[in-house]
């Protein structure tokens, strides 16, 4: 009979222990079954007769121990849902990129410029910067270059209609340093060109130029050599091979094309040398008597010598790029990879 109680009790509890929908509720049915004064301790075996006591008790025993591990089981499985629930709410993926805007990256010219730059500036250089709209003097005249020249033709420059023009090279930069700075003077001109091209995959009209000189007492072609030869260690970051070849440019005098053994074949031959393993680089040379002159610097007391390095074919080189048109493209596509 009280057996028949307490498995009824127990059943009862038992379906209560699996509805209960929180911790809350769950511990309020613990109370009221387990606790001191709850269901199972109402249960009086103390009248019963010895052998009835006995199984009743055991029975009581039975009841008390399943419905706690029961207890325990929901109890536990309400901290492993909490602990999942939580999981699921503070999940992170740590691979996905950071909330806001992308953070930025420098333009591929900019990252060579600024690396040529620092080499300079180590090397006791200047670097200098001047007006993009410049005067036909800085331009032209005061770099020896003479009135009929092609390059003051209209197919070659951007002139304004009222006489000035857009740079052609970063020279000017030079001709207004030498006027301020006077002798001696080391200075690098890096800055935005224009010319007036028909724009394909390896023409431009605007593009990007760094131009540097050196005056000193007894400047010779040993210290225009020694300082392109660390100019290119610094830039293909190896020794680099040089040659100098004659080269006419009005503003220098000897003037060279300096070329560099070429680095895919090592002087072998191969596609990108034409098979003659050289790689013309930059047109160099001493600077001129007469521009020294104009921007009044006595040539019987100082000479000079100067380069120029085109950036954006520099560029191309150093990342492989076979479209100057991108560079001022704004593709994002393009820009993300440097
Ligand atoms: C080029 C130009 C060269 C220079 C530029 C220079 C400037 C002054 C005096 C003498 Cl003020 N020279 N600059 C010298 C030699 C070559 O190249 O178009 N480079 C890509």
């Amino acid at each position: 009979m009280i057996e028949q109680q307490i498995e009824h009790l127990k059943s009862q509890a038992l379906e209560q222990i699996e509805h209960a929908t929180d911790l809350n509720a769950l511990e309020q049915v613990r109370i009221d079954v387990l606790g001191r004064k709850g269901a199972l301790a109402q249960f009086n075996l103390g009248k019963l007769p010895p052998e009835e006591r006995k199984l009743a008790g055991k029975a009581l025993n039975d009841a008390k121990n399943t419905l706690e591990s029961a207890f325990e089981t929901r109890k536990g499985s309400f901290a492993s849902a909490a602990l999942n629930a939580r999981l699921e709410r503070e999940w992170l993926d740590l691979t996905l990129p950071a909330p806001g805007p992308r953070p930025g990256s420098l333009h591929p010219v900019t990252i060579i410029q600024n690396e040529i730059e620092d080499l300079f500036t180590s090397l006791g250089f200047a670097v200098l910067d001047g007006p993009e709209v410049e005067t036909e003097y800085h331009n032209f005249d005061a770099l020896n270059i003479p009135p009929e020249h092609p390059a003051r033709d209209m197919q070659d420059t951007f002139w304004l209609s009222n006489g000035h023009l857009l740079r052609t090279h970063t020279s000017p930069v030079q001709v207004r340093g030498m006027e301020k700075l006077g002798p001696p003077l080391r200075m690098i001109a890096p800055g935005r060109v224009f010319r007036n091209e028909e724009v394909d995959a390896s023409h431009e009209h605007t593009f990007y130029q760094l131009e540097g000189m050196m005056v000193d007492r007894n400047v010779s072609v040993a210290h225009l050599i020694y300082f392109m030869k660390t100019l290119l260690s610094a830039i293909f970051h190896r020794e680099a091979e040089v040659r100098l070849r004659p080269g006419y440019f009005p503003f220098v005098e000897p003037g060279f094309e300096l070329d560099i053994q070429c680095l895919i074949c090592g002087g072998s031959g191969c596609p990108v040398c034409k098979q003659s393993g050289w790689v013309e680089l930059l047109p160099c040379g001493l600077v001129h008597p007469n521009v020294l002159r104009t921007s009044g610097i006595d040539p019987d007391q100082w000479g000079g010598f100067a380069f120029g390095l085109g950036l954006t074919r520099l560029a191309m080189m150093r990342y492989g790029i076979d479209d100057i048109r991108l560079f001022a493209s704004g593709d994002l596509r393009f820009l993300r990879q440097f």
